[in-house]
């Protein structure tokens, strides 16, 4: 069951619908760009649809995010094209959109790293008396990284305005998290640090926007942190270098398939008399239409070469990263899982 409804306008629902949407076209899209090679690796978010479009939802357009690889398409509900973003799975410039027009920090794909840049512009904005909220994304994964514990702690300390919001899939790319932790509930991870912890259910998008509405409340009342463990299950492979098939049971993630999240909140809106099946299918597909030649836009950019990733990534390019060095055939045989 989704959360009771009732305190939801047909016109938010219809929103927060919508942004699912356009999310998942989104993600559908760039597996396929992937697989016919005109992007590279990429960290889909299927199943991470509603977590990810309440959380912009719940947040007024001046409140800051910080995402990370798995939230690439959450600045396009921000108002950036969606090529932006494909561009920056290709590997290209253009792939940079304008952190400070969208308020959204470029994606971090070291794992945790985000979390203690959102506390910082958090905390800023705290010392300037500014009403500013920062939302931090992570994973179960990142909760074990040092720079989660450095980042409540500090967040904590000060009582910086900032959301930590985990999105616990019960994966960090093939480590369960039985595997990475001892502790059983995410959330409690927050006692150690005096902030309170939440969780709610990731499939649940009425429930992720209530639950991001209240931390950013506490927030603005200069009650400091919330730690929000959002609690799914990562219904994709990691990424599209992935193959779960080695390392899980496949047929077992098959009962999680029902949580998908997009089908069933179209499910509780038609049940709650919100929309119309018809309607919801026409947002479905204008999503996929809004797509329909990011192909060709994407193909219009020419792939970055090794010489020029060499040549700008480092001021100084490594010894090991020269050229020269990146054409060994060992390179190729070492694939390329994100991170
Ligand atoms: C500091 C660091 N260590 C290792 C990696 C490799 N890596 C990429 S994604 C990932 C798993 C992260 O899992 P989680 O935080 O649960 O996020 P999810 O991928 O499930 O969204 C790892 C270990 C990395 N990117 N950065
Ligand atoms: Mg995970």
């Amino acid at each position: 069951m989704l959360t009771e409804l009732s305190s939801f306008s047909r016109e938010l629902a219809l929103q927060l619908f919508t942004a699912m949407a356009r999310l998942r076209a989104f993600d559908e899209r760039a597996v396929i760009l992937q697989h016919q090679g005109r992007i590279g690796t990429y960290p889909t978010f299927y199943g991470e649809e509603a977590v990810q479009a309440a959380s912009v939802w719940a947040l007024p357009r001046q409140d800051w995010l910080f995402p990370t690889y798995r939230q690439s398409a959450v600045v396009t509900l921000r108002g950036c094209p969606p090529l932006v973003p494909l561009l920056m799975w290709r590997g290209h410039p253009g792939g940079w959109h304008d952190v400070m027009e969208y308020r959204v920090a470029p994606i971090c794909v070291p794992v945790a790293t985000n979390l203690p840049h959102a506390v910082g512009a958090a905390w800023g904005a705290k010392l300037r008396h500014q009403e500013l909220v920062a939302l931090a994304y992570g994973g179960d994964g990142s909760t074990s990284a040092g720079d989660f514990h450095e980042a409540c702690n500090l967040a904590g300390l000060v009582g910086a305005p900032v959301i930590f919001l985990i999105t616990n899939n019960q994966w960090a790319i093939s480590t369960p998290v039985s595997k990475q932790t001892k502790i059983r509930r995410v959330a409690d991870k927050a006692a150690a640090y005096g902030i309170p912890g939440v969780r709610v259910d990731a499939f649940d998008v009425f429930a992720c926007y209530q639950a991001v509405r209240e931390a950013a409340a506490r927030a603005r009342a200069g009650e400091g942190p919330t730690l929000i463990e959002a609690i799914g299950y990562r219904l994709g492979p990691h990424a599209t270098a992935d193959e779960p098939s080695l390392y899980r049971d496949l047929q077992a993630d098959r009962l999680w398939e029902p949580m998908e999240p997009l089908r069933r909140t179209q499910m509780a809106l038609v049940a709650a008399g919100l929309a119309s099946e018809a309607e919801l299918d026409q947002i479905r597909a204008d999503s996929v239409e809004e797509l329909r030649d990011i192909g060709d836009s994407v193909d219009a950019y020419p792939p970055v070469t090794i010489e020029e990733i060499a040549a700008t990534v480092h001021r100084e390019t490594p010894w090991g990263l020269r050229p020269d060095r990146l054409r060994e055939p060992s390179w190729g045989a070492r694939g390329g899982a994100v991170g």
